[in-house]
């Protein structure tokens, strides 16, 4: 009975611990992207923003719905195009990790009126999966984080079991 409740303890001891291991492993470092939205303004006639800076991985929408005029967005060296002009569109484009610069682009049937604009895409960091080249590198320095990160852990999961351990001793010896 005595050695039950002993063992009975470390197990919930161990699951707690396991607990907070699975949640200390979630915490990969993983970059976040963002998603930019373009829309038309009440003119008619304008990109609402028409300048739009941004990093790379992230995501250029064009979003818009019950226009009087069909518009699209085609970028000047068709990096991206919609497609026909449209009074209905969501559309979106990713720019990837080696496309820092700038990308000007315009609404065809309106490009004359001035509906233009411009995305600046700026270079940052690919996250760790994106990055085969030096993957020596990154994996030996990823698991000497994770290392660390779970030396303490451990530790408290010891001192919770060995303690839970010689509480049980004391009061039942
Ligand atoms: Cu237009």
């Amino acid at each position: 009975m005595l050695q039950e409740l002993t063992y009975m303890r470390a197990a919930i001891a161990i699951t707690v611990l396991l607990l907070v291991l699975q949640g200390n492993l979630g915490l990969e470092p993983e970059q976040e992207t963002e998603t930019y939205v373009v829309t038309v303004d009440s003119t008619n006639l304008r990109f609402n923003p028409s300048t739009v800076t941004l990093n790379e991985g992230d995501t250029l929408r064009f979003v818009w719905g019950g226009q009087a005029l069909p518009h699209n967005s085609v970028e000047e060296n068709g990096v991206f195009d919609s497609g026909d002009p449209e009074r209905d569109l969501d559309f979106g484009h990713v720019f990837d990790y080696d496309s820092a610069g700038t990308y000007n682009f315009f609404c065809e049937p309106h490009e004359s009126v001035g509906m233009l604009g411009s995305v600046t895409v700026l270079d940052v960091e690919a996250p760790m999966d994106d990055q085969p080249s030096n993957s020596t590198n990154t994996s030996s320095s990823q698991s000497m984080e994770t290392a660390m990160n779970w030396e303490p852990v451990y530790a408290v999961g010891l001192i919770v079991l060995f303690s839970a351990a010689t509480w049980r001793a004391r009061i039942y010896d």
